[in-house]
Order: C-alpha cells, then sequence, then structure tokens
C-alpha cells in the first residue's frame, strides 16, 4: 500500500496525485471514473474514485497515491449509459501513463487531462477492454 516510506534525505516516495479534467462537455453530468496503479503492477491499486462532471470538468485529489519518479498509469472511464460499469462499447475509456514527476520535495504530482487531445483521447479495441476489466475490478 502506498503510505510515508521516506528514504534518508526526507524525499517521500509516494506523493499526492492531482488530477484536473477540462474540456468534458460532452460528459457533463455524468461520473468519471479513474484509478491509477503501480507503473510495474495494475495490482497494486494505489487510488480510484468516481466524480461528476461539472461545467465540463472534473477533480481528483489523491493522497500519497502517486510513487515518485515513475510513468504512473492512470486509467479514465466515463459512464455515459450511467449503469456503474466500464463497458467501451457505449462509454468512453482512455488513459495512460503520467509524467515521471521527481520533484526536489514533496510537491504533488498535477497531470491535466483534456478531452479528446493530450491524455484525454479515447481508447478503442482490446486496449479500451483491458482498461475496462482493470478499472471494473474497483467499481
Ligand atoms: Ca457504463
Amino acid at each position: 500500500m502506498p503510505g510515508d516510506d521516506q528514504t534518508i534525505d526526507g524525499a517521500e516516495q509516494f506523493l499526492g496525485f492531482e488530477i484536473d479534467g477540462s474540456g468534458f462537455d460532452e460528459h457533463e453530468g455524468q461520473v468519471i471514473h479513474a484509478m491509477t496503479h503501480a507503473w510495474d503492477d495494475p495490482d497494486r491499486v494505489f487510488a480510484a474514485e468516481g466524480v461528476v462532471v461539472i461545467d465540463g470538468a472534473f477533480h481528483f485529489s489523491w493522497p500519497d497515491a502517486y510513487e515518485r519518479y515513475t510513468y504512473q498509469p492512470v486509467l479514465f472511464h466515463a459512464d455515459v449509459d450511467g449503469d456503474g460499469r466500464c463497458d467501451p462499447s457505449v462509454d468512453h475509456v482512455w488513459g495512460g501513463p503520467s509524467n515521471a514527476w521527481n520533484p526536489s520535495g514533496n510537491e504533488p504530482h498535477v497531470m491535466d487531462v483534456e478531452h479528446g487531445v493530450r491524455g484525454g483521447a479515447h481508447q478503442t479495441g482490446d486496449l479500451a477492454q483491458e482498461h475496462c476489466r482493470l478499472i471494473n475490478r474497483c467499481l
């Protein structure tokens, strides 16, 4: 589990993870589910949550959910049909690795996601199926 593991210089291994979504007007009022897991192990889930899109935006704020200096996967699911499950045939699925963040202090990693562009492009096919499988474990 994420925690407060520390190196000898006081730099924490796990940092806060802040995700800001914008431009999601076509998903207004829908629930966006997001989950993030260890870069090398999808079974080590650090955070999973659902929030409602308001004014085309959403925000996740997760303490101790980003492992320092890793390209940590973040998977998203817009629950278009509102059934509480991820199904790529009707819902929108996207995601990918974060940037690697290694601050000199312990500042949180801030990730911006814009609908349809960098970090927000829809996925299809086998990749979307796999993302939904991973997300549905957390719903
Ligand atoms: Ca659904």
